[in-house]
């Protein structure tokens, strides 16, 4: 039987958050300690684990027919693989910073400098095209600390909560690029592994669309119904069911996340009442 091959990162930020997707797309893997593979029970799917830096090449190659990858990584490494998915975890910025007390006046600060970096072709890439000349250091690790021991006069590094870069008494100056977990994929899957790559797809987007969508259910006077029903269009309209209590019905439906608030103010508005708000597991369309 034909199985797909998926790649994800063997320990690190993307770890848990790749294998929670998995899970809640119903597929269940038995992940025993330092395994470099495991098989899914329910669903023809391969987990590989390797160092998150490796998976574009690995992709490439069809060692692995798709991965979960940072696009810091797949914009670094420029492999030539299919962007399939961008996943919403994993999210950070690969940024500038300089020592707090450095006067900052735009970029051209920068000119001569030197800034540490495991990016460099990221950032000279960004440098060229800012028309900034700097010394690139590549280092492969505690980046944030190069200013301090006099490697270097500024850093590029990912970001997320900038705490780190507070506690060495660095400021974030320039935004290089945003980045959040990939699906990928290679270029050349066979017939089989597309349809179970879809197979799959289907099933994130499922997640992906309840994570974005709120069940909200309501108590509204008939008179209001109308009204109500105007604001909350639902996947198709929503389901009235009448309350014992006459002249009232319970109103079902499904909101956006981004809409939420300024829903839930008109419906009150408008005489709802009793509203309840209901998280959705999946969602398909
Ligand atoms: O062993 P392996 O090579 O697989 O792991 P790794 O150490 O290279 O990567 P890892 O686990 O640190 O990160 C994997 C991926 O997670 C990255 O490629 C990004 O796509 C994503 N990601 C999201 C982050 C961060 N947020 C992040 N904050 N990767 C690293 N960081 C580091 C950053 O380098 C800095 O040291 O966290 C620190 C900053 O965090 P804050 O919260 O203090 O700003
Ligand atoms: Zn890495």
């Amino acid at each position: 039987m034909t199985k797909l091959k998926i790649a994800v990162q063997k320990s690190g930020r993307l770890f848990d958050d790749s294998l929670r997707m998995l899970r809640e797309c119903g597929i269940v893997i038995n992940n025993g300690m330092n395994k470099l593979k495991a098989e899914a029970h329910n669903f023809p799917l391969e987990v590989y684990f390797f160092r998150d830096d490796d998976i574009p090449q690995y992709v490439q190659d069809g060692v692995a027919d798709i991965g979960i990858v940072g696009e810091n990584v797949l914009e670094e490494k420029k492999r030539r693989v299919e962007n399939v998915l961008p996943l919403g975890f994993g999210r950070c910025r690969l940024s500038l910073a300089v020592p707090k007390e450095m006067d900052w006046k735009g970029i051209q600060s920068i000119n001569g400098k030197r800034i540490a970096t495991s990016y460099p072709d990221l950032l000279s890439d960004f440098l060229k095209r800012k028309r900034v000349r700097a010394d690139i250091h590549t280092i492969s690790g505690s980046v944030e600390i190069a200013p301090g021991i006099g490697l270097s006069d500024a850093i590029c590094d990912l970001v997320s909560s900038g705490s780190t870069l507070f506690s060495n008494g660095l400021k974030e100056v320039e935004t290089v690029m945003k980045s959040q977990a990939m699906l990928v994929a290679g270029k050349s899957l066979g017939k089989e592994k597309r349809v179970l790559l879809s197979r799959l797809l289907f099933r994130i987007n499922a997640l992906r669309q309840a994570g974005n969508n709120k069940y909200i259910l309501l108590n509204v006077p008939d008179k209001k119904l109308d009204k109500i029903c105007s604001i909350l269009p639902g996947m198709k309209s929503p389901t009235i069911l009448p309350l014992h209590r006459k002249g009232w019905s319970s109103v079902h439906s499904v909101v956006k996340e981004d809409d939420f608030w300024e829903i839930i103010e008109l419906l009150k508005k408008n005489g709802a009442q009793g509203i309840l708000v209901v998280p959705i597991e999946k969602m398909i369309i």
